[in-house]
């Protein structure tokens, strides 16, 4: 299979509306997730499929697939049917794949604290920050590392008409210090596992708008979260403090949230335009072991 660097151009989703035709797509949770079967990742799928796949993620913002068997390689062929990869900074790719990289909590971590474990989109410091994220799980402890979801849509929906309205005129700032500057290296440094570079860079800041409207199903999100969102443009500490930690509680309750628990082959890929998600570290004494690829996103727009 050639991974050569040639322009991609990402298959378009079926139409909304669009009856299944080559995979199943069953319904995982009630806000958001769906598993589809009847799919081998690992081949060259053709078009119709690919499409059918983006239009089940555009539906069900999360999707799971069961019992796949991909090679790197194959999970990158894969990732690449929907769009470029995005870049991944501070976090080291494999060192045969540029476009992987490996999320790992060794079983001698002890910490109650996974990679990953406090809510997010994936980069959203980033000025393009990704669409999604493709996790394929290779090891998996016999309980606990599941990961949460939670649906951004009905966070955005589920806010009064005013404070919606309020919520449309603002912008977040946004900057990775809190995870990967520096002064973060001691909690990098119980995460055995991972190969993580921290930087001063991660103190740079991006500013996004609070609801932005998805590029393919142009709905409103909320789209700020508490591991990269450091405020509110142009507020004052103590307000921007008292409305971000509210909007963070509403965005994440559990009505809102759906949850996986994974098996050896498992892949999701979930959209980072609609979500935020977080990873669970409760499964100490036993090795998990995923590689992700990061497909390249749009400019968050209103
Ligand atoms: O390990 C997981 O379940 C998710 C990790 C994570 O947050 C990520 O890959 O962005």
């Amino acid at each position: 299979m050639s991974l050569t660097a040639t322009e991609l151009v990402p298959i378009p989703a079926a139409p909304e509306g669009h009856v299944f035709r080559t995979i199943d797509v069953v319904r995982h949770s009630g806000p958001c997730g769906a598993v589809i079967s009847g799919v081998n990742l690992a081949t060259e799928l053709p078009e119709e499929t690919i499409a059918e796949i983006r239009r089940a993620l555009l539906d069900h913002l999360v999707i799971f697939f069961r019992a796949q068997s991909l090679s790197a390689d194959e999970q990158v062929a894969f990732s690449r049917r929907f769009g470029p990869a995005s870049p991944v900074p501070f976090v080291n790719a494999i060192p045969t794949h540029p476009e992987v990289i490996a999320v790992v909590r060794e079983a001698s971590e002890t910490q109650r604290f996974a990679f990953g474990g406090i809510w997010h989109s994936d980069f959203s410091m980033l000025p393009q920050p990704p669409m999604g994220s493709i996790l394929h799980a290779l090891e998996v402890p016999p309980f606990g590392g599941d990961t949460l979801w939670a649906n951004q849509y009905l966070a955005f929906e589920n806010c009064s008409p005013g404070l919606q309205n309020a919520l449309r005129g603002l912008s977040a700032v946004h900057s990775a210090r809190d995870a990967y500057a520096p002064k973060m290296q001691d909690v990098h440094d119980m995460f055995k596992g991972m190969s993580v570079q921290t930087s001063e860079e991660a103190n740079r800041t991006q500013v996004h708008p609070v609801v932005r409207v998805h590029g393919e199903t142009r709905r409103e999100a909320l789209y700020v979260n508490s591991q990269y969102t450091i405020g509110l443009d142009q507020w004052w500490s103590p307000e921007e403090k008292l409305l971000l930690d509210y909007l963070y509680r509403h965005a994440t309750q559990e009505s809102f949230t759906c949850r996986w628990k994974w098996e050896v082959g498992d892949v999701a890929f979930w959209d980072n335009r609609c979500l935020q998600h977080m990873a669970l570290g409760d499964s100490s004494g036993h090795r998990r072991f995923m590689h992700r690829t990061t497909v390249a996103g749009e400019t968050p727009a209103r």
